[in-house]
């Protein structure tokens, strides 16, 4: 009796292996995440990598941080007045497609800190779709000229 629950239990753990690799597959994913924080009441940008596992379209339509009071879809660009920002109401991300949200593009723009964000903590991050799913993700705080999330 003893041998053949044995044996079971890593069928089982196999089963759930594959089962958590399949459903991950579905998934929306927020890939290194990070924040450039500007000092004082100045605008700090959310960068990180949006990628869409699923087999739709997924929309962001907005974001939320406990750690400040208003989080805005921004992106940049330029024209011959050199480079602005403008809001954007969504985010289109086609199925298994990723758009980055980077520097000099798309990105959030956090605004009025609720309390001294500093460089060095994390803040959670919430990203809402228009179907209705969230994801939320831990993100790093950094300095004002940090390139990426390290
Ligand atoms: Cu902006």
């Amino acid at each position: 009796m003893k041998r053949s629950i044995g044996s079971v239990r890593p069928l089982l753990l196999l089963a759930g292996l594959v089962w958590a690799a399949a459903a991950h597959a579905e998934e929306v994913e927020v890939r290194d995440p990070w924040i450039r924080h500007m000092p004082g009441d100045a605008p700090s940008g959310g960068y990180f990598q949006l990628r869409n596992g699923t087999d739709s379209t997924v929309r962001l339509v907005a974001a939320e941080s406990p750690a400040f009071r208003r989080v805005m879809l921004h992106r940049s660009g330029s024209d011959e007045g050199g480079s602005r920002m403008e809001h954007v109401d969504r985010v289109d991300v086609p199925a298994g497609e990723e758009v980055d949200f980077a520097p000099g593009g798309y990105h959030l723009m956090l605004m009025a800190p609720r309390e001294e964000v500093a460089v060095g903590e994390e803040v959670d991050l919430t990203l809402r779709f228009a179907d209705g799913r969230e994801e939320t993700v831990s993100v790093p705080v950094q300095p004002p000229h940090a390139q990426g999330p390290k």
